[in-house]
C-alpha cells in the first residue's frame, strides 16, 4: 500500500462523523493546486487534506498521549486552546507514523491559525479548509465566493487576498466570542499585509 492508500485505509477506519468535510477539503485542495501551484502532485495534496483533520475527534487524553510520545511541546496559548490542538497532534503522526515530506507535515501543523510566510502547499490546505463545499457558515461562503469571483477575474493574488479575508473573519469571530488568538494567526495576517495584499 503507499502512503496516501494507508492514511485513507485508517481514517475511514475511525468512522469519522467528519467525513464529508475531509472529502471536501481534498477536493478543493486539488482545485486550489491546481490553478496556483501546478508543480504540486496529486498525491501529495491528497496527503495534505486526508491527514489535517485526522485527529480531530480524538480526546484530550489521546492528544496528550501524542504530544508526549513524539516530544511535542505546546505555547501556552496552544496548551489552553482546545480546538488548537487537532493540528499538532495530527502533525506528530504525519511525521513520525506515516513518514510524509516536510511540506506535507507543515500543511497540517498550520492548517488551523497559518503563519507567517506560508509555503504553497500550506496555503492550498488552509484555504481548501475553509471554503469546501459542505461549509455552510456564513463566513466560510463569503470567503468561497470572493475567491472564485477574484479566479474569475484572473487577479494575480486571488488565493492570498481569499487567505487575508480569512484570517480576518476568523480573527474578529474569535474577537467576539471572546477567545484567545494564536500568534501564528496574527503573524499570517501582519505578513500578508507586509507583502502588499489586499
Ligand atoms: O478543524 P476544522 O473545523 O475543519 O477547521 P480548523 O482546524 O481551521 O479549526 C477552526 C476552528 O479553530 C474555528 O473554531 C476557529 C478556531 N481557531 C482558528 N484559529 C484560532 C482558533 N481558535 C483560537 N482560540 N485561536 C486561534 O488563533
Ligand atoms: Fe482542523
Ligand atoms: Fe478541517
Amino acid at each position: 500500500m503507499d502512503k496516501l492508500e494507508l492514511i485513507k485505509y485508517d481514517l475511514y477506519a475511525q468512522d469519522l462523523r467528519r467525513i464529508k468535510h475531509i472529502e471536501g477539503v481534498a477536493e478543493s485542495a486539488i482545485e486550489i493546486k491546481n490553478r496556483h501551484f501546478p508543480f504540486i502532485t496529486d498525491e501529495t495534496a491528497l496527503c495534505a487534506a486526508y491527514m489535517h483533520d485526522f485527529t480531530k475527534e480524538y480526546s484530550k487524553e489521546q492528544h496528550f498521549a501524542i504530544f508526549e510520545r513524539y516530544g511535542i511541546e505546546l505555547d501556552d496559548c496552544e496548551a489552553r486552546t482546545e480546538k488548537l490542538w487537532h493540528a499538532k497532534s495530527a502533525y506528530a503522526l504525519a511525521k513520525y507514523v506515516y513518514g510524509l515530506d516536510d511540506g506535507i507535515c507543515t500543511a497540517v501543523l498550520y492548517h488551523t491559525t497559518g503563519r507567517a510566510g506560508m509555503q504553497p502547499l500550506e496555503k492550498v490546505i488552509y484555504l481548501a479548509d475553509y471554503i469546501e463545499k459542505t461549509r455552510t457558515f456564513v463566513d466560510c461562503v463569503d470567503v468561497r465566493d470572493t475567491y472564485a469571483m477574484l479566479c474569475e477575474k484572473r487577479e494575480k493574488n486571488a488565493l492570498d487576498s481569499a487567505i487575508l479575508y480569512s484570517l480576518d473573519l476568523t480573527i474578529t469571530d474569535l474577537l467576539e466570542s471572546r477567545r484567545m488568538i494564536h500568534k501564528n494567526t496574527f503573524e499570517a495576517r501582519n505578513y500578508l499585509l507586509k507583502e502588499g495584499i489586499e
